[in-house]
């Protein structure tokens, strides 16, 4: 698979590294999510390379890779440990993109690539805090508990779904609830960031007229400039080390809209994590030089 069809780079070559990982074990609704990472790459193609945002062609300088998909396997255990493992032996001077998948792959990315004691901002409907669902600990609604276990600290924000156990955990971290949701707020606590982040965003934490495609769709949430504020206030933070970020919980449907959404999600945080390198000074050697000396 590749990104906007630029031939892929070498693994060690790339600016940018792209992990398909289509699991989809235990979401509890509507399925479809293992065929997000190709829709999503699929709509690139349909994007433009000038990034209207920064007023570049973040391709013309940056090389990118999508990598091989990681395998499922019956054995939920085995699949954590096999994706902890293929993240682990990648290299890290580089923006790493996981494309879902459901929400359950992100503390499995987490623990293979980021040192403890890190910040996670966790873009999302619901909670995910319960200790176990359905019989798994592996469930996507679990993620964020399995984060917090794995001692980094979590700011959620667009949170409109929990489950009233969650209560309790939501009071001790540092929750932005959709309601009311002040994006200025938001804006100055990742600001305040410093270290190891990560940041997941979960798609049903857009309004779902925005993105109808996702396994548990919630009424209210965010709008896409507000995401794009989030987003600017992440990879513009000078003072944190961006370990990687996640898009998960996509459902491919027949408008195309949400996974166009998720793919232009994907160009804007490769344009603002160059920008913010200075890659925009360096030699044009990118994806789409190279493609198109070929
Ligand atoms: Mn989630």
């Amino acid at each position: 698979m590749e990104f906007q069809l630029l031939t892929n780079s070498p693994v060690n070559d790339a600016d940018i590294l792209i992990l398909p990982v289509p699991w989809e074990k235990t979401v509890c609704y509507k399925h479809g999510t293992a065929l997000a990472p190709a829709a999503i790459l699929e709509v690139t193609d349909q994007l433009e390379y000038y990034e209207e945002d920064i007023a570049w062609s973040p391709m013309k300088y940056m090389q990118v890779c999508v990598l091989e998909s990681v395998a499922p396997h019956k054995d939920e255990i085995q699949f954590h440990a096999n994706l902890i493992n293929i993240v682990n032996k990648l290299p890290t001077d580089n923006l790493f993109i996981a494309l879902g998948g459901e929400h359950s792959i992100t503390p499995s990315l987490i623990k293979g690539r980021m040192p403890k004691n890190g910040s996670v901002i966790y873009l999302d409907a619901h909670a995910d805090l319960r200790q176990s669902y359905q019989g798994s600990e592996y469930s996507h609604a679990c993620a964020a508990y399995q984060i917090l276990s794995q001692e980094h600290s979590l700011i959620m924000v667009g949170i409109r779904s929990v489950f009233e156990p969650e209560v309790q955990y939501l009071s001790e971290i540092t929750t932005f609830m959709d309601r009311g949701l002040n994006i200025e707020q938001v804006i100055k606590c990742i600001n305040e960031l410093t270290g190891p982040v990560w940041l997941t965003i979960d798609m049903d934490v857009f309004d779902p007229a925005l993105v109808p495609g996702v396994g548990t769709p919630q009424p209210g949430g965010i709008n896409w400039y507000q995401c794009l504020d989030i987003l600017e206030a992440v990879f513009f933070n000078k003072n944190i080390e961006l370990y990687g970020m996640d898009i998960v919980e996509l459902i491919p449907e027949p408008s195309h809209v949400s996974e166009t959404i998720a793919a232009k999600l994907m160009q804007k945080a490769i344009s603002f994590w160059g920008k913010a390198k200075g890659f925009d000074h360096r030699k044009q050697n990118g994806s789409q030089i190279i493609m198109d000396n070929k």
